[in-house]
């Protein structure tokens, strides 16, 4: 079967029965060897339009595997973007129980808020900091809904880049006031440092990271609107978290951000 007669349907309801069970699912390119990158991604704005006919909300969009060291992690070396939905985000503060995920990971971001709508194609990096309210700490939840965390690069864009989580720092700063490239990054697990990164991390700059998205949203007629948050990819792998566990992430001038699980 070639991807152009690939019913979608069956693989959004795997999908979906995956992340509503907590139960992993065999990566769709065993089944579907000739499964293509476009197929993919119209995989998974079927899955998005599912959970908003269900009542779920689009309040921001996410870039993945912006930075080399992400890629390593996961062995796809080339960045992709989804979707970050209204019940996905987390209070900090509040505990969050590991059960309610697969095999959840952790990853530290800086988020941009928009204050003005940014339509690609050909959005600059000067117009997405135009662009741009403010950015905040962020820590994403990853949690590939397919067997042992491992997938190729369709399978990980059909099932909306592992998105499982956003939880947003009370800081926040003009994008101005801080040196993107620069901005430095500290991560703890537990009260122990796992690691650190820095602004430039994600394709140079977060800014270039923003103008990317807008612009391939913009190849398939979509944007990125006043008021969404745009994530812009871990600037260090992410980590493994089970109950108990505090993942803690500081970035400079920003202060931190931090989630429990139970
Ligand atoms: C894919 C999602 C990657 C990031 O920030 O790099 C991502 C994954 O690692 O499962 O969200
Ligand atoms: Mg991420």
């Amino acid at each position: 079967m070639t991807t152009t007669t690939l019913e979608l349907d069956p693989i959004v309801d795997q999908l979906l029965a995956a992340e509503a069970r907590a139960r992993p699912t065999p990566q769709l390119t065993l089944t579907h060897p000739d499964l293509d990158v476009a197929t993919a991604y119209r995989i998974q704005r079927q899955l998005v339009a599912r959970k908003e006919g269900d009542g779920a909300r689009i309040v921001g969009k996410k870039a993945g595997l912006t930075s080399e060291s992400k890629q390593r992690q996961v062995g796809v070396m080339e960045p992709i973007y989804g979707y970050v939905l209204d019940r996905s985000l987390v209070d900090e503060g509040t505990a969050v129980p590991a059960s309610r995920y697969i095999h959840p990971r952790v990853e530290p971001e800086l988020a941009f808020v928009l204050g003005q709508d940014l339509a690609g194609p050909g959005v600059t990096v000067a117009q997405a900091l135009a662009a741009t309210a403010y950015v905040v700490p962020a820590l994403e939840i990853i949690d590939s809904r397919y067997q042992n965390f491992q997938f190729t690069l369709p399978d990980v864009v059909a099932d909306n880049t592992s998105a499982a989580g956003v939880v947003l720092g009370a800081g926040a700063a003009r994008p101005a006031a801080i040196n993107l490239r620069l901005v430095g990054l500290v991560l703890e697990k537990n009260g122990e440092v796992v690691d650190t990164g820095a602004g430039a991390a994600v394709m140079g700059n977060p800014a270039i990271v923003v103008a990317w998205l807008a612009n391939r949203l913009g190849a398939v007629g979509e944007s990125l609107r006043a008021g969404e948050i745009v994530m812009c990819g871990a600037f260090c792998p992410a980590v493994a978290v089970g109950p108990g566990d505090h993942v803690r992430a500081e970035i400079d001038g920003l202060g931190a951000v931090s989630i429990r699980f139970t």
